[in-house]
This record gives C-alpha cells, structure tokens and sequence, in this order.
C-alpha cells in the first residue's frame, strides 16, 4: 500500500471492505478515490481504484438488467384471480403440501430440504371465489442476494397477503428480519393448521363475498369478491355497468341488513356474506 494515506482514506478503506452490496462498495470506492493523496506515489494506487470501479459500475449495471427482467430466470408473476397469496417460510414447514391441498397443482412435496427452487402456482377457489397461491423457494439468511431472491422479494411486494411458515421461533425470527431488511410490507399471517387455513386466507385477505339474487328465486352459488367497505353501488357496477344506471333500489339479507329483506340504497355498506337482489328500473 501507499504510504501516508490519510485517515479519511483508510476508514473509507475499511469501509468499502466491509460494503455489503455492489452499491455500496461503487460509493465507498469513490469515496477512497477522492480521499487518496494526490502525488505522483500514489498513482498506481489510484489506478487500482479506478479499475475497481469499473468492474463494481459492471457488476451493479447488469445486476439492475437482471432486476428489470424479473430475475436470472424471469420469475415474474402474473397476478390472476381476485387477489393473491403467498406462502413463505423456512423449509420443511409445508408449503408445498399446503398449496396441493388448496389448489389444482401438484408441485413435489418431500422430507429433504429447500425441494421447491421456482414459484408454484396454483388456484384456490372459495365459494366460486378465485384466490391464485404461490409458493416461494424457502427463506434462507440473505435471502435476496440468492438466486433470484430479489426476484422473490418483488413477488412478495406485489401480492395482497402472505401467509408465513416456520417450524422454530428461531426461524420465524430469521423470516421477519429476511423481511425487514427487504422492505416487504405486505400484509402477514402465520400459518397455524391445515384444516383453518381456507379461512384464515379469506379473512385476512382484505376481501367480502356477496351473493346475488334474482327476485323469488335462490341466491347464486357462485359469491362476488369486493373490497372491504364496498357498497352496493360498488357491486352494481361490478355485476354491469347499465345496473348502475337504471338502478332503483336493492334489498338485503345478511349482517349488513336490519331486518331480512331491508331495502336500501347505493350508500349501503356490505359485509361478508350479504345476499342483495338489485332492482333495476
Ligand atoms: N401430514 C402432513 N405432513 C406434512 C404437513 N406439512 C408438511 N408435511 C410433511 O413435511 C415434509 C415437508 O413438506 P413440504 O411441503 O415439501 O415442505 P416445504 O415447506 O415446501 O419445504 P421446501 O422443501 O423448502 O420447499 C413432507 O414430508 C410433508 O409430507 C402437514 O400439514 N401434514
Ligand atoms: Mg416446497
């Protein structure tokens, strides 16, 4: 090494040795650059820094490339259905098996560890309600330098919930710090049994079902997925835009209503499981 770096450059040194990410280490480079003395001495080690930046500004280019195509292998997700789950967790927690038993895939459930290593996909359907569920390859310490983790990340950051998987508090410890790090915000819930886990999705999923019905006939077996809060105005115009037009009024069955039959207007606020019958004019 040079002789009489400054102390600015040896902490910037240390600091660039320590940089966790491509990024980091470009900022700290440029920083050792800038406080490298300036005399004819100094020059090869200039050029080492020099050199070294180039190499992280490649490095970082093509790690934003990759980030852009959704991953080394393209993982990106096509939401489909009325919102969408993933199942996230350490491995051997059942995932896999989890998303066979709700959904029409059948993706490899074993004893041996981290057996899933792309998304899985499938449709979970709950009184005609379509829910897509994907399960991500396990979490493991520095989850998003992985391969294609990042790409897992922004899978994550895109979907309505996540429902998490551990075995230990030790890993559901692991999984939480995994996810701060990353700035994943998404709603959470933990996995707790088999049997409730339709439920636990649907109610924590941010969603209402609503069944329709034509006047003295049977509501639809098939329920309507709004958000919380909807009103019937909202649910005219899902069912079709010209309800909303010709719309006179609506009764009522159900939690939301007073009395069964209750009729009501468009401001009319929607809880789980209503039946409406939508008189138009
Ligand atoms: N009977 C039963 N077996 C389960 C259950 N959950 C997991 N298993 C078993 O636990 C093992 C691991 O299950 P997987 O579903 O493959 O685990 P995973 O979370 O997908 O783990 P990865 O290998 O990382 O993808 C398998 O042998 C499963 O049969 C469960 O709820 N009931
Ligand atoms: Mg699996």
């Amino acid at each position: 090494m040079a002789t009489n770096v400054t102390v600015a450059y040896q902490l910037a040194q240390h600091e660039f040795v320590n940089a966790k990410t491509n990024e980091e280490k470009l900022i700290t480079l440029k920083k050792m650059l800038s406080t490298a003395p300036g005399h004819k001495g100094a020059e090869t080690l200039r050029a080492d820094i020099r050199k070294k930046i180039v190499k992280y500004k490649g490095l970082l280019s093509k790690e934003k490339a990759q980030k852009k195509k959704g991953g080394k292998h393209g993982f990106s997700l096509k939401k489909e259905g009325s919102a969408t789950v993933c199942l996230v967790g350490t491995t051997n927690t059942g995932k896999s098996y989890i998303l066979n038993n709700l959904t029409n895939s059948n993706v490899e459930v074993s004893e041996s560890p981290f057996t899933t290593k792309k998304p899985g996909i499938g449709m979970m359907d709950y009184s005609g309600i379509k829910i897509q569920i994907v399960e991500l390859p396990s979490i493991v310490e520095n989850y998003a330098e992985k391969e294609s983790g990042s790409a897992f990340i922004s899978i994550m950051k895109q979907v309505e919930l996540l429902v998490i998987f551990f075995n230990t508090s030790e890993e559901k410890r692991l999984i939480d710090s995994e996810l701060t790090k990353n700035d994943v915000n998404t709603r959470q819930t933990v996995f707790k049994d088999e049997t409730s886990i339709r439920d636990l999705i649907w109610i924590n999923i941010g969603l209402i079902k609503v069944f329709t019905k034509q006047s003295g006939k049977k509501a639809e077996e098939k329920a309507i997925a709004l958000k919380v809060g909807s009103t019937i105005k909202n649910l005219a115009e899902f069912v079709h835009k010209d309800f909303l037009k010709k719309f006179k009024y609506a009764k009522i069955w159900g939690k939301s209503a007073k009395f069964n039959g209750q009729t009501v207007g468009l401001n009319h606020k929607l809880e789980d499981n209503d039946v409406v019958e939508i008189h138009t004019k």
